[in-house]
C-alpha cells in the first residue's frame, strides 16, 4: 500500500471513531420540520415553515443555547434547560410557548435578554407546582444583580410618548406602542425571574420584567422578580392589568410606572434589603407621567389596590442604605392611584413632587384607605413647596393612618430576608378597613375583599412557586 493510501485509510478511521462518538448528526431542533428525534449533534440544516427565520441552537448534554431572532412558532420544553445568549428576539406575529416547570437561564456575558416583539407572544403559563423559572447562569453562590437582561414585552397599546412610539431602553432595537388598547401579547403567569435587571447607563436600563404598551388581553399573574439590578417591574404605557406580584430584594424600585401606563393591579407586595440601594434613590413606587413632566396623554394612572411595600428599615434603627428614598415617590404629572394598602419602614412614607401636587387637589392622585407605618419622615414635599401633605393624606375622607412603628401593623414575619412571612396577626389593622366604593375599584378586574394590603390572614397565595434562596437552588 502507498504512503499516501495508508494515509487516507487513517483518516477515514479517525473520521469514523470521531463520528460514532459524537453520535448521529441530524436536526437537533424539536420545532423545525425535520426535527431527528434520534440526532446526538446539530447537523445545522433544520428547516422551518414558510422559511421563516428561526433561532440557532446548539445542545449540549441538557442545555439548549438559544440566540437570534425567531419569526416561527417556537416552544421550550421542561425537560431542556435554555440558555439565552444576547439579545432574543421574538418576532413577526411568532408565538413563543414555555412549558410549565422550564428553566431558561439568561447568559452573563452576552447578558442574554427575551424580547418579545409588538404583534408577537410568550405564552408561558406555569402553575403553582410547577413555576417557570428565568434565573442567573451562574452556578450557586456565584449569582448577583444583573447576571443577564430581563424579559421585556412590546405590545401595541397606547403610550403618551410623541408619536406614540418608543424603543425599549437597554440597547435593545424593539418598539412599542400603538391605538389597540386590547391587545394581547400572552400569558406571564407562575413565573420567577431571578438575577436579571442592568442598568448600562442611566435611562439606559433593562427592568426584571419590562412591560411597554402592554393591551389589556395579555395575562399577568403571580410573578416574582427577584435580586432585579434595576427596577423589578417597570411599564411603559399600556393598560394590561397585573395580580400577585412580588418585588423580591431589588436593586432600584419595586414598581415603576411611565408614559402613560393606566392597567389594574392588584395583591402586589415587595420586600426590601437593607443594605442593596440605587444611586438614583430606591423606592417602592416610581411613578411619573413621562420623564419631562409633560401633560402628554393618556396620562399615567394605574390603579393599585392591596398593596404591600415593605421597606428597608426593618425595625426602626435597622442600618439601610443612604440610597433609599420613599415608599411613594409620585412625581411629573403623575396620575396614580392606591387603595387598600400598606407602606412601611421607608426613609420617606409619601413623596409628591411640586408640579404634582395640583393633582392631589383635582383628584388625579387618589391615596384611600392606607396605613404608613415606620417611616422616618412620613410626608416629603419639595424644598421650594409649602404643600400642606399630611392635611391630605389625614383628611378623614380618605380614611388614611400612620402608625409609629413596622411592629404596630402586626406581620407573623414579613421582615425576614431569607422566608418571609408576610401574613398579618390576628388584630392587625390590616384584616379590616378595606372599601371598595371609589369608582376606580367598580372594574370586574378587582376582587372585593375585606383585608388590605396584600394577604388575608389565612391564605398564603406565595406558597409553593415563589423562592426566597434562589442564589442557592440547584438549577
Ligand atoms: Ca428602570
Ligand atoms: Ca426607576
Ligand atoms: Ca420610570
Ligand atoms: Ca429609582
Amino acid at each position: 500500500m502507498k504512503k499516501t493510501q495508508l494515509f487516507f485509510w487513517s483518516i477515514l478511521a479517525v473520521t469514523t471513531l470521531f463520528i460514532s462518538a459524537c453520535g448521529k448528526e441530524g436536526c437537533t431542533d424539536p420545532n423545525a420540520l425535520n426535527y431527528d428525534p434520534d440526532a446526538k449533534s446539530s447537523s445545522g440544516d433544520c428547516e422551518y415553515a414558510d422559511n421563516k427565520q428561526s433561532f440557532t441552537l446548539s445542545r449540549s448534554g441538557n442545555t439548549v443555547t438559544v440566540e437570534g431572532i425567531t419569526e416561527a412558532d417556537f416552544r421550550f420544553y421542561e425537560d431542556s434547560i435554555y440558555l439565552l445568549k444576547g439579545f432574543v428576539y421574538v418576532r413577526s406575529g411568532a408565538v413563543l410557548t414555555i412549558e410549565p416547570g422550564t428553566v431558561i437561564k439568561g447568559d452573563k456575558n452576552t447578558k442574554g435578554s427575551l424580547i418579545i416583539e409588538r404583534n408577537s407572544k410568550i405564552i408561558a403559563e406555569g402553575t403553582a407546582t410547577k413555576p417557570i423559572v428565568f434565573t442567573s447562569s451562574q452556578a450557586p453562590g456565584d449569582r448577583d444583580y444583573g447576571d443577564w437582561g430581563g424579559v421585556i414585552v412590546c405590545g401595541n397599546a397606547p403610550t403618551n410618548l410623541p408619536g406614540n412610539e418608543g424603543i425599549v431602553e437597554g440597547g435593545t432595537d424593539a418598539t412599542f406602542g400603538g391605538n389597540n388598547a386590547s391587545d394581547n401579547s400572552g400569558i406571564i403567569k407562575y413565573v420567577r425571574i431571578e438575577f436579571a435587571g442592568i442598568p448600562f447607563q442611566p435611562n439606559q436600563e433593562i427592568n426584571g420584567l419590562t412591560l411597554a404598551a402592554v393591551g389589556s388581553e395579555t395575562v399577568i399573574e403571580y410573578v416574582q422578580v427577584s435580586y432585579s439590578g434595576d427596577d423589578s417591574y417597570e411599564w411603559f404605557g399600556g393598560n394590561v392589568n397585573a395580580s400577585h406580584l412580588i418585588a423580591f430584594r431589588g436593586w432600584d424600585d419595586d414598581f415603576d410606572t411611565d408614559n402613560g401606563y393606566s392597567g389594574n393591579l392588584q395583591f402586589l407586595v415587595s420586600l426590601r434589603d437593607p443594605n442593596i440601594a440605587d444611586a438614583s434613590a430606591s423606592n417602592g413606587f416610581e411613578s411619573d407621567n413621562d420623564p419631562a413632566g409633560s401633560s402628554a396623554t393618556p396620562f399615567t394612572s394605574p390603579v393599585f389596590c392591596n398593596v404591600s411595600l415593605y421597606g428597608p428599615n426593618f425595625t426602626g434603627s435597622t442600618s439601610i442604605s443612604t440610597q433609599f428614598r420613599t415608599g411613594l415617590h409620585l412625581r411629573r404629572l403623575s396620575n396614580l392611584k392606591l387603595y387598600n394598602s400598606v407602606v412601611t419602614g421607608f426613609p420617606e412614607g409619601l413623596y409628591i413632587a411640586k408640579n404634582t401636587e395640583g393633582n392631589l387637589d383635582n383628584g388625579s392622585v387618589q391615596i384611600e384607605n392606607t396605613i404608613i407605618a415606620g417611616c422616618t419622615e412620613n410626608f416629603a414635599i419639595d424644598l421650594s413647596s409649602s404643600y400642606d401633605l399630611a392635611a391630605w393624606f389625614n383628611n378623614a375622607s380618605r380614611n388614611n393612618s400612620v402608625l409609629a412603628n413596622n411592629s404596630d401593623v402586626q406581620l407573623t414575619d414579613a421582615f425576614n430576608l431569607t422566608n418571609p412571612n408576610f401574613q398579618p396577626l390576628t388584630g392587625s389593622p390590616l384584616l379590616s378597613g378595606a372599601s371598595f366604593s371609589n369608582s376606580n375599584l367598580s372594574n370586574s378586574f378587582f376582587q372585593q375583599v375585606t383585608y388590605r394590603g396584600a394577604f388575608d390572614g389565612t391564605t398564603d397565595w406565595t406558597q409553593g412557586w415563589a423562592n426566597w434562596d434562589p442564589q442557592n437552588t440547584v438549577y
